[in-house]
């Protein structure tokens, strides 16, 4: 960091100051013109859709997610299905809320086909580090994460499903508690709870910066201990339905073989994860290489609405430098620790803990108006005063709490103990999603869907950590749900996405294929070879 060392000195000769000078607070106007300024939703590189359930809306989406939207089947026009294989229940989708389904189901006495991607686990889910919200606290409780929850959605949440959350949350730390997750405790045995932004008080439970992976590891085993049959590298193509709108299975990639595999199902489960890996308008994302809204552009096909699909999280505090970093996240939880926001000039200029969709349209603000730090790589960004942690906490503060900050910055020569980092906002969370009702119905009979796949809960801005929280209440749901109402086998067929594929004819010449299901950049050759 020998280039940023006269940029660095601004930041440590006003630490002094700033260690006891209040945050700086904007009103609420003055956040709202920040947003329609900076935020990235608001760039205007969007359009509105012209095929599917959400045309005609008054709905402007990204680009990339557009023509995901209205892509055409990957599968051939002529293509014939035929089961391979026969199930009660599949499962799309490898994170926690694909997991939290199996293991809901797990006891039926049904089926059930677990298809992922890459490997059970791999998902958004293992990305997520800082933590997952339950009301525990000493004067908390669901309804105050409820209100705290909705006025960081902007009020666009579906209150049914957050209340849903919301009451999920201290049954689901138990059950995950139980699984053996191993959440930080003080020294007298109780949860550690971390605040978040925009919550009233500290609700967040945290396994130091690797709060998913830790919850990962104990659903992952614990599915493997069910008799739930995964099917490991095989995407899903397409959804298929009985010709009379009902949603009886899908094709899915094995990708081994490279050949189709066509599943029937009485139920199927879209767990399926974000979209960070569209990389909306060129953003660096925090997200998993398999985050390609495969879920969303498969269930449009089957008519289900979607809902706030067009609102992204770009999380504050994603890594600017060094470039091999680029979009990895730097998690929430060291700004809550205290860790500061400073501009080139030293300068404190927002609040670290305002709303996510705030603070990411200050920092961008400050680079687009010169105040940023631009590094030798042409990045630019802003500092995190990541040293004021051990000022604040004591000395081995951060590292105590954060050793994955170290484990990836040390090996570039970088302390963030002793030197601040360079942040800049990263592509995240997709805020909405396909339209669920509170049994995690979708619009198409025989399909459901949870997580982040889903649209509702958290209307147009996630409040820290009710992702995690999110995934295995919905997961859960979601299985008891489908447990209970298990539809009738139904004959597969490949009638809705013919009737997309028809229309798209019509109004989209241009279409691209999709899913897309590996970042472009990984060059992965999807060639049908039945
Ligand atoms: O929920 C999240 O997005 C989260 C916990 C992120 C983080 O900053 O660690």
């Amino acid at each position: 960091m020998e280039w940023a060392k006269s940029l660095i000195k601004k930041v440590e000769d006003t630490r002094q100051t700033r260690l006891t000078a209040p945050a700086p607070e904007l009103s609420a106007d003055e956040s709202q013109a920040l947003l329609e300024k900076y935020h990235p939703d608001y760039s205007g590189q969007t359009r509105s859709l012209c095929v599917g359930p959400n045309a005609g809306d008054d709905e402007f989406f990204p680009q990339e997610l557009a023509d995901m939207l209205e892509s055409a089947s990957i599968l051939p026009a002529d293509f014939q299905p035929t089961p391979d294989i026969e199930t009660d229940v599949l499962i799309l989708g490898g994170g926690g809320s694909a997991a939290s389904a199996a293991l809901a189901l797990e006891g039926s006495g049904l089926t059930v086909h677990l298809a992922t991607k890459l490997r059970l686990g791999d998902s958004n889910t293992v990305m997520a580090e800082g933590g997952i919200q339950s009301a525990l606290g000493h004067d908390d409780s669901p309804r105050r994460h409820f209100a705290d929850s909705f006025v960081g959605g902007h009020g666009a949440n579906d209150s049914g499903l957050l209340k849903i959350l919301c009451e999920s949350g201290p049954n689901e730390i138990q059950r995950l508690t139980e699984l053996g997750c191993l959440f930080d405790r003080t020294e007298d045995g109780r949860f550690r709870l971390r605040l978040g932004g925009g919550a009233s008080l500290p609700r967040v439970l945290a396994c130091r910066d690797y709060t998913g992976l830790e919850i990962m590891r104990v659903l992952r085993d614990a599915v493997r201990l069910t008799s739930v049959t995964l099917l490991e590298e095989s995407p899903a193509l397409e959804l298929l339905d009985d010709g009379e709108g009902n949603v009886s299975g899908a094709v899915l990639w094995d990708r081994k073989n490279n050949k189709t595999v066509c599943v029937s199902a009485r139920a199927v489960l879209l767990a399926t994860g974000g979209a960070g890996q569209l990389r909306l308008q060129g953003f660096g994302t925090s997200n998993h290489i398999g985050a390609t809204a495969d879920g969303l552009t498969l269930a449009y096909r089957q008519n289900c609405r979607l809902v706030h699909a067009n609102s992204f999280q770009y999380h504050p505090s994603g890594a600017c430098y060094p470039p091999a970093l680029a979009g990895r996240l730097v998690t929430e939880a060291i700004r809550s620790l205290g860790a500061q926001v400073v501009n080139r000039e030293g300068r404190h200029f927002v609040s670290e803990m305002t709303f996510r969709d705030v603070l990411s349209s200050a920092i961008i603000r400050e680079v687009k108006e010169g105040r940023g730090v631009e590094t030798p790589t042409g990045s630019s960004g802003v500092w995190l005063d990541t040293p004021l942690i051990d000022i604040k906490h004591g000395p081995g503060a951060l590292r105590q709490q954060f050793p994955g900050l170290f484990h990836r910055w040390e090996p570039f020569g970088i302390d963030p103990s002793k030197l601040p980092i360079l942040i800049f906002p990263t592509l995240h969370y997709q805020n909405g999603g396909i339209r669920i009702n509170e049994f995690c119905q979708t619009d198409a009979p025989g399909l459901w869907a949870s997580g982040e796949a889903t649209g509702g809960v958290h209307g147009t801005n996630r409040l820290m950590g009710n992702s995690l929280l999110d995934v295995v209440a919905f997961g859960r749901r979601a299985g008891e749900h489908i447990r209970d109402h298990l539809p009738s086998r139904k004959p597969i067929t490949t009638n809705n996405a013919d009737r997309f594929r028809s229309e798209l004819n019509i109004k989209r010449s241009n279409a691209v294929k999709g899913p897309l299901l590996f970042p472009k950049a990984m060059n992965v050759n999807i060639n049908i070879g039945d």
